[in-house]
């Protein structure tokens, strides 16, 4: 089929190698039923159940970083017509979705929102067997051609109906992100804003049936970059997650949308809601769909737990971001949690340069070579911070000699 992306013969060389090596811990231990919460609770009259169900959502964040909501509102007509449009998507052909422009050519796209599997992979381990489509819904709102009737714009089908959807499961997402912040004692505006219709995004998934399956990944494992992810997966299976250290299959739930916190809630929470490891496993007999919507705040936007001490030092979304394109470019994989360490290494690194600092300061002071911390700056500024230690034990040492002899 011309829709194909032509993975076996483009990557042919990485599907060479041996396929992936699993240990132990890498093997899935068995399908789970992650926390189903019903969030019909919260429409109703009773307060008893209304904080129940919100108590659920907290403890499913802070214990498994996943949960499954039912009873979400999202109309079932909404989604039906939703999947005609990502299958109809997928379905046009290779060279219209990869072609000059990366998908500019189909309505309601810009350039690059198409990916097929991983061009930064190194090796097997990190290779995606997936196709997929970044919506950016500023592209979906203004691709609009102008009416010169009403003065508006006509919209496709499909950027209508990606629209419509994703006002819809915007709204879910704010509503979830504001009953975790309120858990954590804030009754904060900050979603509402930070987390504009314009800065999270819709990413539409296909995986294909895999020759090699269960020795390549439909979607190496990563945590999202974002506050929080809502997904749909049809009924194939395959999405994976880590619990207690183990891998755990997530079994498909027609009714449900699968939440799970992304790397922003976890700093912002202080460690409170974990960003949990996922996957995607391939198959070998039939292509799976899914839906995800990102909840992330806009570029500028910085994030920072109020709660002390503060695991993360204060760092903005378009920092971390750039940190884990950075990686990617580098290692050729995402280790977004590696990325948000880094963030807490560098809080250790920043303690440990201030008492290296204070240390300088005093040996300088005792040898009465400084009489005021400003100096010091400059002396930092001259060199790096271990020179200017070498520097300051060659002068005290000869400062201690020459006193001794005198
Ligand atoms: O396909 C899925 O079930 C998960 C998708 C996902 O993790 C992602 O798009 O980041």
């Amino acid at each position: 089929m011309d829709s194909e992306p032509p993975f076996q013969e483009f990557y042919n060389s990485l599907l060479q190698e041996k396929e992936i090596k699993f240990t132990a811990v890498d093997e899935a231990v068995g399908e789970y039923k992650i926390p189903v919460i019903d969030l019909n609770r919260l429409n109703g009259s009773n307060e008893a159940d209304k904080e129940e169900c919100k108590r659920e959502i907290a403890r499913a964040s802070i214990e498994w970083g996943f949960f499954q909501i039912v009873n979400h509102g999202i109309p079932q007509e909404v989604w039906q017509r939703m999947q005609l449009e990502q299958v109809n998507l997928f379905r046009q052909s290779f060279e219209k979705k990869a072609g000059k422009g990366k998908g500019e050519n189909l309505p309601g796209l810009s350039g690059n929102s198409y990916r097929w599997g991983t061009p930064t992979a190194k090796c097997l381990k990190q290779f995606s067997w997936s196709e997929a489509f970044h919506i950016s819904l500023t592209d979906v709102f203004t691709s609009g051609q102008p009416n010169s009737f009403s003065g508006g714009r006509i919209y496709s089908v499909r950027c209508l109906t990606i629209a419509e959807f994703a006002a819809i499961v915007s709204s879910l997402a704010h509503l979830i992100a504001e009953i975790l912040a309120e858990n954590l004692g804030l009754k904060s505006l900050f979603f509402k804003e930070n987390c504009l219709p314009n800065t999270s995004y819709l990413r539409m998934n296909r995986y294909p049936p895999c020759p090699l399956p269960g020795k390549v990944f439909g979607l190496t494992p990563h945590t999202d970059t974002d506050f929080l992810t809502i997904v749909y997966q049809d009924q194939v299976g395959g999405l994976q997650l880590v619990k207690d250290g183990r891998w755990v299959t997530v079994k498909p739930n027609p009714e449900a949308l699968i939440i799970n916190i992304g790397d922003l809630f976890q700093a912002w929470s202080n460690d409170v809601y974990m960003s949990v490891k996922h996957r995607v496993m391939t198959n070998g007999q039939v292509e799976r769909f899914s839906v995800a919507y990102f909840l992330c705040p806009s570029y500028d936007t910085m994030i920072q737990s109020d709660k002390e001490p503060q695991v993360y030092r204060k760092f903005s979304y378009r920092e971390y971001k750039e940190q884990v394109q950075e990686d990617v470019r580098i290692t050729g994989g995402k280790h977004k949690q590696k990325q948000i360490q880094d963030f807490h290494a560098s809080l250790i690194t920043l303690e440990l340069v201030r008492i290296w600092d204070e240390i300088i300061i005093e040996m300088l002071k005792r040898y009465e070579l400084l009489d005021s911390n400003e100096n010091l700056k400059d002396w930092v500024e001259q060199g790096t911070r271990f020179q200017c230690l070498m520097k300051t034990l060659d002068i005290t040492n000869y400062y201690r000699y020459s006193k001794d002899k005198r």
